[in-house]
């Protein structure tokens, strides 16, 4: 490996002096006029990863849920989920280094991580539909170049997309097909399966009306509709033609603002999802008779998912592990239906897809969701190959149950949180249960929430622990949250800082809305006193 090649080739992709990012909640994300040096630096390292773990590693330019003048990177490692811990370190060792220390850098990490220079490396790319991510993209295939890595760079993906395909590559052909075809097989054909088996009293013209972010949700989402038109008719807003990406649409601007996204024509009780500005995430939602508005979250999804998978093994007879993950932000009346009434086991991580996967992993079968609608179900080996043995044994109901179950396995992308993967579940789901989405809304009621934003100098001071649910800096701030929690009933609050946005998010929850302020305004607000001067305010 020629390190003085990549020190001239640097100097095209120069690092800013004295810019330091970090690899956050999920990769480096900042405003995409300071990423080149970051995109070419993770084209590298990609590299050494590939050699090290000798398999095809992904390189993911997006920022997702972020305004669209903000971009990011992530790097997927080779089981099609997010790169190791140890790694994101040298990520950040690497995106901080000077220009003069940089061969240095990769050096020490090709020493620590014994990375063999001969061996080959393969690297896949991705890229969303902001106007930053093509040029991006294109310096990140410089970094793999010039390491003498090969690559092959799919253009236009969803997230999840790529991370199919890094799956794909590496279990062989086992996971599926690395194209985009392959991918729209895949799904459609599970989802096909699936739906065969409604009975012909339901709704049998079934259409979902879906917000796109203008992201590119919209494109391949239309590139994918006809394979299963026959089962469910998709009508796309927000589609990218006009409007910004994520821009008071997408499904973190429906779940942290709790209303419809601008340009969805919404009827009565009529089913909508909103995909965010790179399909890894899904809310549903509806508009009732009186015109309010009704969320289903990750939280939903979760219980919908998981209440079906276990009907389905009770069905079968077989008494698998069934693990529901979620985070500080599940809401409290989702955590009590899992355990209390569907009885089963939930626990709670950090914030990132990449604590609940592995957490769900510990399972026979996981399913994880964040509340903001990021996650899917993960299955492992042995309860795929003995499903798929069952389903060739078993007759009549039981039979018909396992293989169903084999169709949903096929229909989640195990890899990662997939928008559309996620809608063609939760669609099956309510076509085989014969649910409409205001019952599936009424399974509990969630307790009244907010999560606010808030800027502040320097969201470093606050660090956390217990999952994020307790802050352990500054100091005092947690006793003020308690001192006002413990005023409500079912109340919960906690603070957490972004790993994705230069921000400090709050939450709060409680069992109802009380009156505050001689305004008269119903609202219930947390007042959470930061000892750095600032103050923080939550408005239920
Ligand atoms: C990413 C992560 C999610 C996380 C979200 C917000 O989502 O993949 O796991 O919940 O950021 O993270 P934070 O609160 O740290 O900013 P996305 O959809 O933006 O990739």
């Amino acid at each position: 490996m020629d390190l003085e090649a990549v020190s001239k080739r640097s100097a095209f992709h120069a690092k800013p002096q004295g810019l330091i990012l970090q690899y956050g909640t999920a990769g480096f994300r900042t405003n995409a006029q300071h990423l080149d040096h970051i995109m070419f630096r993770m084209g590298l390292l990609a590299v050494l990863r590939s050699k090290q773990t000798r398999s095809t590693i992904g390189v993911m330019v997006t920022a997702s849920h972020n305004p669209e003048e903000d971009n990011g990177v992530k790097l997927i490692d080779p089981l099609g989920e997010m790169l190791a811990p140890s790694w994101e370190e040298h990520a950040t060792c690497l995106a901080s280094a000077e220009e003069q220390d940089m061969p240095g850098v990769l050096g020490a990490i090709m020493e620590k991580e014994a990375v063999d220079p001969q061996q080959a490396a393969f690297v896949v790319i991705g890229r969303d539909t902001r106007p930053s991510s093509e040029k991006l993209s294109q310096s990140v295939i410089d970094g793999v170049t010039v390491l003498g890595g090969q690559f092959h760079d799919y253009g236009l993906l969803t997230t999840p997309q790529l991370h199919y395909m890094v799956y794909c590559r590496n279990s062989g052909g086992r996971y599926g097909k690395a194209t985009i075809e392959g991918y729209c097989q895949k799904l459609s054909k599970a989802f096909v399966d699936l739906t065969k088996q409604v009975s012909c009293s339901g709704d049998e013209n079934r259409s979902v009306k879906v917000d796109c972010a203008n992201g590119i949700g919209a494109l391949k989402l239309k590139e994918m509709a006809h394979y299963f038109s026959q089962g469910l008719s998709v009508q796309l807003f927000n589609d990218g033609t006009e409007g910004r990406l994520n821009h008071l649409c997408g499904a973190d601007f429906v779940k942290s603002h709790q209303k419809p996204p601008q340009g969805m024509e919404m009827k009565s009780d009529e089913r909508c999802c909103s995909f965010d500005g790179d399909a890894d995430r899904i809310v549903y939602y509806y508009s009732d008779a009186d015109g309010h508005f009704h969320l289903l979250d990750g939280d939903k999804i979760a219980t919908l998912i998981s209440s079906f998978l276990k009907e389905l093994l009770l069905e079968i007879g077989e008494s698998l592990s069934i693990g529901v993950v979620q985070t500080a932000y599940a809401n409290g009346s989702s955590t009590r239906y899992l355990e209390e009434v569907m009885k089963v086991p939930v626990y709670c991580t950090k914030t990132g897809v990449k604590h609940l996967h592995h957490k769900a992993q510990e399972f026979d079968i996981g399913v994880y969701f964040e509340a903001n609608g990021h996650g899917t179900a993960v299955f492992s080996e042995a309860v795929e190959v003995k499903i798929k043995r069952l389903a060739q044994e078993l007759e009549d109901e039981k039979g018909k149950a396992a293989k169903m179950l084999v169709s949903i396995i096929d229909l989640f992308n195990q890899a990662t949180g997939d928008a559309i993967s996620d809608m063609l579940v939760i669609e099956a789901i309510l076509a085989l249960k014969g649910l409409t989405v205001q019952q599936w809304d009424a399974l509990y009621v969630d307790l009244p929430n907010r999560q606010l934003k808030v800027k502040v100098a320097d969201r470093r001071v606050i660090s956390t622990t217990d999952a994020e649910r307790q802050a352990l800096t500054p100091p005092g701030l947690q006793e003020a949250i308690n001192d006002l929690v413990k005023k409500y009933k079912l109340a919960r609050a906690f603070v957490r800082p972004s790993g994705t946005e230069d921000i400090v998010r709050v939450y709060a929850e409680a069992d109802s809305q009380v009156s505050w302020e001689q305004g008269g305004e119903i609202s219930c607000v947390w007042s959470l006193t930061v000892a750095k001067g600032f103050l923080l305010r939550v408005r239920l």
